[in-house]
């Protein structure tokens, strides 16, 4: 199963809420030129900054897809996308962004290069993944720990806030 984390929390091009930024990377996606078909979404949820600051909430989605693109090509395609979304990068980690979108998961594979970690490293801890992540794929197991994601979630930090909204990604 290959999965992917979308997030945002600044207004976007052409005065995109967050939330719509989201929707426009899916259909950037499926544009048959990428090579990737997303084939399901989670809700869009409403979740506090982590780690908890003043910036604005983020919307948060997972969507599961499916491509021949190798990991590091799908992250040429992503990387693509956050830009012509109209993503700034400055140095900063956990800056404030208009569109992110990592690949949480890539079948069972395990990767270790400069660019590319997965499965997402920090993805365990943080419910802004995880709860959309169980709309879609209750059973997944992340490989790297060899865990499945009701037992990951266990050990969740309760005081992080996330909302479900009446909002789909598909
Ligand atoms: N992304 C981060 C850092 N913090 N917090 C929330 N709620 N949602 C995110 O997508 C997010 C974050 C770095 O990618
Ligand atoms: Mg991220
Ligand atoms: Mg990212």
């Amino acid at each position: 199963m290959i999965l992917i984390g979308l997030g945002a929390n600044l207004e976007g091009k052409d005065g995109l809420t967050p939330a719509q930024s989201l929707q426009y990377a899916v259909t950037e996606l499926q544009q048959a030129s990428c090579g990737v078909d997303v084939i399901a979404g989670s809700s869009i949820w409403k979740t506090a900054p982590v780690p908890i600051s003043d910036q604005p909430w983020y919307h948060n989605a997972v969507c599961q897809v499916e491509t021949f693109l190798s990991a590091q090509e799908l992250l040429q395609v992503i990387v693509s996308i956050e830009n012509k979304a109209g993503r700034v990068r400055t140095s900063e980690r956990n800056e404030s962004r208009v569109l992110d979108l990592d690949i949480l998961a890539y079948n069972r594979d395990i990767i270790e290069t400069q660019d590319l970690q997965i499965p997402h490293p920090r993805m365990n801890e943080r419910a802004f993944v995880l709860f959309p992540l169980q709309e879609i794929a209750p059973n997944w197991v992340n490989p790297s720990i060899n865990k499945g994601l009701k037992e990951i979630m266990v050990s969740l930090d309760p005081a992080q806030k996330i909302e479900r909204t009446d909002m789909k990604l598909l």
